[in-house]
Parts: C-alpha cells; sequence; structure tokens
C-alpha cells in the first residue's frame, strides 16, 4: 500500500493499514464494513444439496467372507440383496457376477447416490494366480469412462462419477498372518484405488486374539510396503495427522456383519448369536463396524472423493496420455 503525503506534507497513514499479525491479509470488514465473505459456505451447501453427490465403494476379498452380508448390514437396507424379513432364516447366495447396486439415500435434504460393487469372492479356483484381475480391470475402466468424458469437446456440466472411491478388502479372521493372496491383491489394488482392509467375521475371535491379529496385520502391511487408506503422505496438516492417526492405530477394523434383529434389553438392534452370547453389531464394545460406517460416511467420505481424484485418477490419467502421446507419430 502506498505511502500517502497529506496537503499539509505530514505523512497520513496507508489508506487501509495492514496489522503485520495478518501478513497482508485484508479483512472485509476493515475495507469496506461487513462483505459477507463466509455466506459462500451457505452457497456451497445450497449447490451440493441440489445437486447431491456420488460415492462408491467396492467390497473385495475371498468367498464366503461375509461381504454381501456387511453391504446390506452398513445401510441397513438391502442395497447389495434381496430384502430381507427378521426372524426369518437369512439366505445370502453367492456372488457370482460383478454387480453395482445404486441406492439413492437423502437425509435432511442432502442426496448421496450411494453404489456398492459387490464382486465375486476369489479362493473358489484351481489357481487364484490372477484372481485380481477382473477388479483391477473394473477399477480401471471407470477411469478410462471418466477421462473419455473429461476430453470431449462437448462434455457434461457434471461428468457422472463412476470411479470407485474406496475398497473394502476383507481378510479372513485366521488369527495369523496375512496370505501371500492377500498381500498381492492388496499390493496392485493399493496403487489405483483407496484400500480399507477389515477382518471379516470377527465374533469368530476373542477380543485378545482380534488385537493381536491386528497388530500382526499391520506389521505385514508395513513390512510389504502396501498402501492402505488413510495414507500418511496425505494428511494435509497437524489436525489430518491427529484424527488419521487414530485411524491408521485401529486399522483393520475387526467387523461383523448380519441381517438379522434380535430383541436386547427391549430394544431391537442388529446382531448375531454366537456362543458368547449376542454381539451387537453397531455396538463398538462388541465389534468395529461402527468404525467403519462412520470412516466411510461421517468423517472421511470427501477426503475418500478427494484422494480418488487427486490421486489415483489423476495418476491414471497421465499415464494414458503419455502412451497416447508415445503413440503420435514424429512429423
Ligand atoms: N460368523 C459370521 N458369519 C457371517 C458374518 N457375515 C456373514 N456371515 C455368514 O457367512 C456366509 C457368507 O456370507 P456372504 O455375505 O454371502 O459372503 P460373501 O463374501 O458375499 O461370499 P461370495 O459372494 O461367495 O464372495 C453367510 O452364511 C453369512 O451368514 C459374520 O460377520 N460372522
Ligand atoms: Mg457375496
Amino acid at each position: 500500500m502506498e505511502e500517502r503525503e497529506g496537503e499539509d506534507g505530514v505523512e497520513q497513514p496507508p489508506l487501509c493499514p495492514i496489522d503485520p499479525n495478518t501478513q497482508g491479509i485484508i479483512k472485509g470488514r476493515d475495507l469496506f464494513g461487513y462483505v459477507g465473505i463466509e455466506a459462500v459456505l451457505d452457497q456451497m451447501r445450497r449447490k451440493t444439496m441440489k445437486a447431491g453427490f456420488e460415492f462408491n465403494i467396492m467390497v473385495v476379498g475371498q468367498s464366503g467372507l461375509g461381504k454381501s452380508t456387511l453391504v446390506n448390514t452398513l445401510f441397513k437396507s438391502k442395497v447389495s440383496r434381496k430384502s430381507c424379513t427378521p426372524n426369518y432364516e437369512e439366505k445370502i447366495s453367492k456372488t457370482v457376477n460383478l454387480q453395482s447396486i445404486c441406492h439413492v439415500i437423502e437425509e435432511k435434504g442432502v442426496k448421496m447416490k450411494l453404489t456398492v460393487i459387490d464382486t465375486p469372492g476369489f479362493g473358489d479356483q484351481i489357481n487364484n494366480e490372477n484372481c485380481w484381475e477382473p477388479i483391477v480391470k473394473y477399477v480401471n475402466e471407470q477411469y478410462e469412462k471418466y477421462l473419455r468424458e473429461e476430453q470431449h469437446v462437448n462434455r457434461k456440466r457434471r461428468i457422472p462419477d463412476t470411479r470407485v472411491h474406496c475398497c473394502v478388502y476383507f481378510l479372513p479372521a485366521t488369527g495369523h498372518r496375512l496370505r501371500p493372496i492377500d498381500v498381492e491383491f492388496m499390493k496392485r489394488l493399493g496403487h489405483i484405488v483407496s484400500i480399507v482392509p477389515v477382518i471379516a467375521k470377527a465374533d469368530t475371535l476373542t477380543m485378545e486374539e482380534r488385537l493381536e491379529f491386528k497388530q500382526r496385520i499391520r506389521q505385514d502391511l508395513e513390512a510389504n510396503g502396501i498402501r492402505v487408506y488413510p495414507q500418511k503422505e496425505y494428511d494435509e496438516d497437524a489436525e489430518d495427522r491427529i484424527l488419521n492417526d487414530k485411524i491408521r492405530e485401529n486399522i483393520p477394523f475387526a467387523v461383523v456383519g448380519t441381517d438379522k434383529e434380535h430383541q436386547v434389553n427391549g430394544n431391537k438392534v442388529l446382531g448375531r448369536k454366537t456362543k458368547w452370547g449376542i454381539i451387537e453389531v453397531e455396538n463398538v464394545a462388541h465389534c468395529e463396524f461402527a468404525n467403519l460406517r462412520d470412516l466411510l460416511i461421517r468423517s472421511h467420505l470427501q477426503d475418500l472423493k478427494d484422494v480418488t481424484h487427486n490421486i489415483h485418477y489423476e495418476t491414471y490419467r497421465v499415464r494414458r496420455l503419455n502412451e497416447s502421446n508415445a503413440n503420435v507419430p514424429n512429423c
């Protein structure tokens, strides 16, 4: 800001004095009175509410680990399978094709189009050597679709987003270490999508067994250089780091899924009957299903979308554009 000289030649303070503590940020209030910049938050909120948003989760893992069941449990609606009447014998059939099931969920005026991609479990073939291929192919196909849409001369105002924002990877509750197939699978997936590993059917392990197993898995993930969400290098600030460190210390979540409701203290709760009593799926003292749901929906949904767009999709986009440039013949 220029120094001014008054009519009498005496130096005047600048028109809008800059407070050295604000490092040159001129507050709306100082310049014109109240400008109302923070109202942009309301504008953004209104726009998001009107447009709604898309969120896509994929469940992956060996056959029979409870992927389809957990998806049903996750949204308490029959997201991935037949409708269920409580008290009837639950019978979830084997998933044979990769299928995406879409639900529009509306809460307090905010619309979310949630798509869950339920995948057939691997492990049934005699040779499981390349069992990750259909999954990797699906993830990449969604990036390709998005890239094509982006490159259209007349592109849509809003490109439909079918990209996988999170892949929940199911580990069997063996209590031992990561199996070579899980290492191989997650290594490959970790380069293209955000992975959240979970211990499936955690009701089959005692609390002590769960804790020890979780610790061994964390060691194995690190030793094998497997990238799982949330990754340290993407923490944006100290606040993020504190929040994400708590999640990292707790990963993989030990989850239990069910479609059945039971009466507990006069309330209907989603639960699974075991020899130790009823495991309440949404009770954090019993299992970590609620922690997983909170991570996916409450605390990290937007971050998962950002990481998908800014990191995974960007890596794909750059690779594809480099490939196309390499294929252009030199003039
Ligand atoms: N003990 C226990 N059993 C479970 C749990 N979740 C699911 N199951 C049972 O495990 C069996 C397989 O469940 P699904 O949900 O079909 O498993 P899936 O992973 O989708 O199997 P595929 O479609 O073959 O890949 C069913 O009999 C479920 O009732 C759980 O948390 N604990
Ligand atoms: Mg299934």
